[in-house]
């Protein structure tokens, strides 16, 4: 398997908890770098262009608001096969869902105060770490 990068973001209830350590140790546990990392308040702009995928989805305006309420923290993740990795880690979307030891099962307050994203595809990985980061931001 490829080295590859992807994108991830502790989300507005991990920072408000104070926890973005703990899920830093969780994700370097699995063997990804965190190779980019800075802490941003998103604006409405930015959250809506991220997440435009769901903008018809009826919980679009709730995401939103949600990912504008507090600091989040952007990063890339590098590792063999990080994107599927990653997503191992975090666990289900729904935390109730989400198997033992994921940080969704550990850390998540419910489906949309779920504490992480990560990028579901190289092409998606791409776009959004281009939407956030510079090249030279980025140190492998
Ligand atoms: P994931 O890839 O696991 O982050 O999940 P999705 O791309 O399906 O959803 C993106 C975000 O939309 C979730 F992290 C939280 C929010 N969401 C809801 O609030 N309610 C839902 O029913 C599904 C998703």
């Amino acid at each position: 398997m490829a080295i590859q990068r992807t994108f991830s973001i502790l989300k507005p209830d991990a920072t408000e908890r104070n926890i973005t350590g703990a899920i830093n140790a969780l994700i370097e546990k699995a063997g990804l770098r965190i190779v980019a990392q800075k802490r941003i308040h998103m604006t409405r702009g930015q959250a809506e262009t991220f997440y435009a995928v769901h903008k018809e989805r009826p919980f679009f305006g709730e995401l939103v608001d949600f990912m504008t309420s507090g600091p989040v923290v952007v990063q890339v993740l590098e590792g063999e096969g990080a994107i599927a990795k990653y997503r191992d880690v975090m666990g289900a979307t729904d935390p109730s869902k989400a198997a033992d030891g994921t940080i969704r099962k550990v850390h998540a307050k419910s489906i949309g105060e779920n504490s992480v994203h990560g990028s579901d595809a190289p092409e998606t990985a791409a776009i959004e770490i281009a939407q956030f980061f510079a090249g030279n931001e980025i140190v492998g």
